[in-house]
């Protein structure tokens, strides 16, 4: 049987849940799945933020409805996932976005850090997951995407906590393909590369004598792409992966990261 491709990637009719939606990468994914016909719901932390979100998804020219909770809130979740349901319809598609990251070395990281990053970036997934699953079982269909990280394949300085919760995230996807893929919900994960947002901030600001943090240049040279990936890059991977294009893909980690974890690097002053 031939596949439309071009209505493969169509997502009309569809509710997606987006968590931390409001601003940086949440919100370029919440836009490309309303450009692909979705309804959108944004999770954001806070009231206030969830006001911001609305007038950039306004700008946007989306109708998107925000809901303020914390994520790591089992029942809060839960409360938002029924007001959803009743306000849009069964969510059909939940992008697990919401992250925080906290950067010390490690003998320097208080555990109350590496516990909180690991409750908001893994535990905090599991909730949501947990939250939309019954819905997307009720009608044997549904999409999770979970936003991983290169740090789920790969640990550097600093970052012990956010490199542990992502490297969990990667199985946590795994294991929720493994639980549901009989029920046709695929859990996928997209792998950002080092990409230019608000939590990057610091590894690309403008130092005293005006030149950019050392980061800055490290991570160019172990791009191939030769470039911080930009939130737009995220948007094509994130509609096919919430798409019935990819209705076989299922436990999945679709690396998006201008081709970072394919090379260790060139020798130095190799293009
Ligand atoms: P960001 O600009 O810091 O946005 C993070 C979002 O998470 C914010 O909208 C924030 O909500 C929300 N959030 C944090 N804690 C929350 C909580 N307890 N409850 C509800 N929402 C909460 O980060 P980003 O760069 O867009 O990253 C988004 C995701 O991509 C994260 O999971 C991050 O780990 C991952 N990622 C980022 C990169 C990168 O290079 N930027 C690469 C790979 C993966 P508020 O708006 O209310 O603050
Ligand atoms: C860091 C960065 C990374 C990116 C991303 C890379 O401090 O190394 O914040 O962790 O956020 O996760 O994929």
């Amino acid at each position: 049987m031939r596949v439309d491709v071009t209505s493969a990637f169509d997502l009309t009719g569809k509710v997606a849940l987006v968590t931390g939606g409001a601003h940086g990468i949440g919100f370029a994914l919440g836009e490309a799945l309303s450009l692909a016909g979705a309804k959108i719901a944004f999770n954001a932390s806070s009231e206030r933020s969830v006001t911001k979100g609305l007038k950039n998804y306004q700008d946007a020219g989306i109708a998107a409805l925000g809901y303020a909770c914390d994520i790591t809130d089992e029942v809060a979740v839960a409360e938002m996932v029924d007001t959803i349901t009743k306000e849009l319809g069964t969510i059909d598609i939940l992008v697990n976005n919401a992250g925080i990251i906290s950067r010390l070395p490690m003998l320097e990281m208080p555990a109350a850090d590496f516990k909180r990053v690991v409750d908001v970036d893994l535990s905090a997934q599991f909730i949501v997951a947990k939250a939309v699953l019954p819905g997307m079982m009720a009608k044997n269909a549904g999409k999770i995407i979970n936003i991983c990280s290169m740090m789920s394949e790969l640990g550097r300085e600093t970052v012990a906590g956010y490199a542990a919760a992502k490297g969990g995230l990667k199985m946590l996807t795994k294991n929720i393909c493994a639980e549901f893929g009989s029920a046709n919900i695929q859990c996928n994960g997209i792998g950002p590369g080092y990409i230019a947002t608000q939590q990057t901030e610091p590894l690309r600001a403008r130092q005293k004598d005006g030149t950019r943090h050392p980061f800055d240049a490290f991570i160019l040279s172990k791009t191939p792409a030769r470039r911080w990936g930009t939130t737009e890059d995220l948007q094509g991977p994130t509609v096919f992966l919430a798409s019935a294009a990819a209705d076989f893909i299922n436990g999945h980690i679709l690396y998006v990261d201008g081709g970072i974890l394919a090379s260790f690097g060139n020798m130095p002053g190799y293009k």
